[in-house]
């Protein structure tokens, strides 16, 4: 019956919610509880969008590609362009200095080439996933940092080089305005082991390191929070195009902006405000991604699960129909499958009220939701 509450609430360790939730997925659906399936079949979502000259891709896991079929299989359908999930951040490329394992994204560019499924590159220089040898080693000083940090981009660039047309080169730059709950730099840019130890110039630094291992690459700055219709997001906003314009007006390479994109159901969204910012970015001469979109739902939305996909698929819509109007070309989802979805993992981004997000294309049998036929509308329209 739709409605019905899916899985237990509040008070439960969230894994262990997740643990139950996994177990007995399929057994919701036989009692019921999930809406009626639309399958698996026709084109994916990147063929259709291929069609219209738009490329469709997803944040992929390379252990579940090797251990979940499904999972593989709902790639194979629906993604274009790979985004590995962790397996190209600093933690995992390089855990010890010096010491770097390209094993887990090996795997993702392997499995992508053989099917002629290219995988852009995230995330060169972030603070977050990044370990503690490093944070130690850019305390002692610019020139050690410079060298880790041209070290890193040199090693991951000449070892990905041909493989990887497309990288994040820095990734959340930009301090969160006031009223976060994140820990606050005092300038627009976000306090970073980077830059304690470089000033705000580490952003142009990576970037020059990135175009002189390889002047053929992608690079893109990328970003969250600028997408709703709120005062924080407007002032993250305005922090970004004043950022880029900066590095654009200093010919720092930086060929394009990436717009994470991590909606949530209960801020408002102006499509209007939204289009004007990626006009503003295009203006600038670089093209706009959508780089890591889902959908945060709220916690007084309906129980009903076919209510709730309707709402999520509203506001995959409206955001993307206003990217794709603004010139937008590439709109990449942050995993397909909600029974992945750092949504539903994460405990901080969580439903508090025990309920999982249904944020991603596909459900958790990797069925289509209204979210799938949504794009797929916009993508053959466009
Ligand atoms: O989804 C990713 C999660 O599995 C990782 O544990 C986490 C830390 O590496 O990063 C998550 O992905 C983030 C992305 O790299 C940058 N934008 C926000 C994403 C969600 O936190």
């Amino acid at each position: 019956m739709p409605g019905t509450p899916s899985h237990p609430a509040g008070g439960v360790p969230r894994r262990a919610i997740l643990g139950t939730a996994l177990a007995c997925g399929t057994a919701l659906s036989a009692r019921g509880q999930q809406p009626a399936s639309s399958g698996q079949e026709g084109p994916g979502l990147w063929e259709i969008a291929r069609g219209r000259g738009i490329t469709f891709g997803a944040a992929v896991q390379a252990n579940l590609l090797a251990s979940d079929k499904a999972y593989e299989a709902a790639f194979a359908r629906e993604a274009g362009i790979l985004v590995p999930e962790f397996e190209a951040k600093w933690s995992t490329l390089q855990p010890k200095e010096g010491e770097f394992d390209f094993t887990q994204l090996d795997a993702i560019l392997q499995w992508g080439q053989a099917r002629g499924r290219a995988t852009r590159g995230h995330a060169l220089v972030w603070h977050t996933s990044f370990p503690q040898w490093a944070v130690e080693a850019l305390a002692e000083g610019a020139p050690r940092a410079r060298a880790v940090m041209g070290a890193h981009i040199s090693k991951v660039l000449s070892t990905t080089r041909l493989r990887i047309r497309d990288w994040d080169v820095v990734n959340e730059p930009v301090a969160d305005p006031p009223g976060s709950d994140t820990p606050q730099a005092e300038g627009e840019l976000r306090d970073s082991p980077f830059l304690r130890a470089l000033g705000p110039s580490y952003i142009e630094t990576a970037f020059r390191m990135a175009r002189e291992q390889d002047p053929t690459l992608r690079l893109v700055l990328n970003d969250y929070g600028v997408e709703e219709d709120t005062p924080w997001a407007a002032e993250k906003r305005r922090r970004l195009l004043a950022l880029v314009r900066r590095l654009v007006q200093a010919r720092v390479p930086i060929d394009a902006v990436g717009i994470q994109a991590h909606l949530q159901m209960d801020r408002p969204f102006n499509p209007q405000v939204f289009g004007d910012f990626v006009r503003a970015l295009r203006a600038e001469g670089l093209s706009v991604l959508v780089t890591e979109m889902d959908i945060r739902e709220a916690s007084n939305m309906p129980d009903d699960y076919v209510a709730r996909d309707r709402l999520v698929a509203e506001r995959a819509s409206a955001f993307v129909s206003s990217a794709l109007e603004a010139g937008v070309k590439t709109v990449l989802t942050w995993g397909l499958v909600d029974r992945y979805s750092w949504l539903v993992i994460e405990p901080a981004v969580g439903r508090r009220d025990g309920k999982l997000h249904r944020g991603l294309p596909l459900d958790w049998e990797y069925n289509r939701k209204e979210m799938w036929h949504a794009m797929a509308r916009l993508f053959a329209a466009v």
